[in-house]
């Protein structure tokens, strides 16, 4: 008999990702998901697996059903990955952050803590990287000091200690893994990466001539791909004793890397940066593979601006990650570069855009 394993949140980039690497394990797979996000459209991501996995109503507001369903599913792994996850958004939503993403974390431990089994039940906390913020040394590991700069890397920090004290009063096995930022084909377009990924491709494939808009150019990530991370979080639970830990490439990037990598990609087209801060912009410079008349068309076009609409009132400004003890605890290691990454999230673009 396969373990059972509840993955709240299964209907995101991470949740769906880890529900295949389950599936294949021989896991039997629960999902929790909001009743708002049951229609069609927000569950694309799992729509090929629907059939091999349990789909649960509920709500991280809500501690009675929490505990219900933990209760009636009795998981050998709870991964808690359901969360208000945009850090833009936490700026404009503060209290409904914290409710979700600070409290829902809080709520989880609770249904786990007063379920019949409390110690069968050992689970994955998704931690951040944003919880480093204005970040005290460089490269970021697991003994950092936490230094929120955004509404939701405090809720994150909020969960982290929670599940530290979980685990030291309860004897609870929680696991909290520090995940830098991790995307995919599967990415949701409010997020840098996929927004810049699939206007490029829509730009390669003459379906808009609008410049990309973005905000911070410079803020530097250490970008890897989410189904290298959903492995580290099932390793974590494999462990005898729960822990806390990096999950990172080591490697970063500037924003303005990645739109560079992205345009290269779809169109082979290099950029000359112009103008500073909002007035700065990207513009087209198509390299010699280029026939020269539709070269000189599109040469010096403005495909990249700068609105203050996408600036943040605060912003990590760099993030490196020191994953040395996952590598060496868990034996993880990421197997997607940067420069695959972004190839393979233009080609998906291009490929799900194409007429
Ligand atoms: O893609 P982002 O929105 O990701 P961010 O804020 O780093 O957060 C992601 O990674 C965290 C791990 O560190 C997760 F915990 C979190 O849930 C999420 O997955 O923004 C990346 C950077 C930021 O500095 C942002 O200011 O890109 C900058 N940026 C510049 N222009 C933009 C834009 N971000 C967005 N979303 N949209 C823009 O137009």
């Amino acid at each position: 008999m396969g373990k059972v394993a509840l993955i709240t949140g299964i209907a995101g980039q991470d949740g769906s990702f880890l529900a295949e690497l389950l599936l294949s394990k021989g896991y039997r797979v629960h999902g929790m998901v909001r009743r708002s996000s049951l229609e069609p459209s927000n569950m694309e991501r799992i729509s090929h697996i629907l059939p091999e996995i349990e789909i649960h109503e509920g709500d991280l507001l809500d501690q009675a059903r929490l505990s219900e369903l933990v209760a009636k599913v009795s998981p050998d792994e709870l991964y808690a990955l359901a969360a208000q996850s945009h850090v833009g958004v936490s700026f404009k939503e503060p209290v409904h952050t914290a409710e979700i993403t600070g409290l829902g974390a809080l709520r989880i431990l609770e249904a786990v803590r007063h379920s019949p089994n409390p110690l069968k039940t050992r689970v994955y906390q998704a931690g951040s990287s944003e919880e480093f913020g204005d970040v005290a040394e460089s490269p970021q590991s697991e003994s950092t000091v936490l230094r929120a700069r955004s509404p939701y890397g405090a809720a994150k920090i909020f969960a982290h200690h929670a599940c530290k004290v979980y685990r030291e009063a309860y004897g609870m096995h929680v696991s909290v893994g520090v995940l830098f930022n991790h995307e995919s084909e599967h990415r949701g377009l409010n997020f840098v990466t996929r927004k810049i990924t699939h206007h490029v491709a829509m730009q390669a494939l003459g379906i808009t001539s609008e410049p990309l808009v973005l905000g911070n150019l410079d803020s530097k990530r250490d970008w890897g791909h989410a189904e290298d991370y959903v492995r580290a979080m099932w390793l974590m639970l494999q462990q005898d004793t729960p822990d806390d830990y990096v999950i990172a490439t080591g490697e970063t990037h500037t924003v303005r890397e990645f739109v560079e990598a992205a345009y290269r990609q779809a169109s082979c087209i290099e950029i000359n940066w112009s103008g500073i801060g909002t007035d700065e912009r990207g513009l087209a410079e198509p390299d010699e593979c280029w026939d020269e008349r539709a070269a000189a068309e599109i040469r010096g076009k403005t495909i990249v601006c700068v609105s203050p609409e996408f600036y943040r009132p605060a912003d990590v400004e760099t993030l490196t990650g020191d994953a040395s003890k996952a590598r060496r605890v868990l034996g993880w290691k990421p197997e997607v570069d940067f420069r695959t990454l972004v190839k393979r999230m233009v080609l998906n673009d291009m490929y799900l855009l194409q007429p």
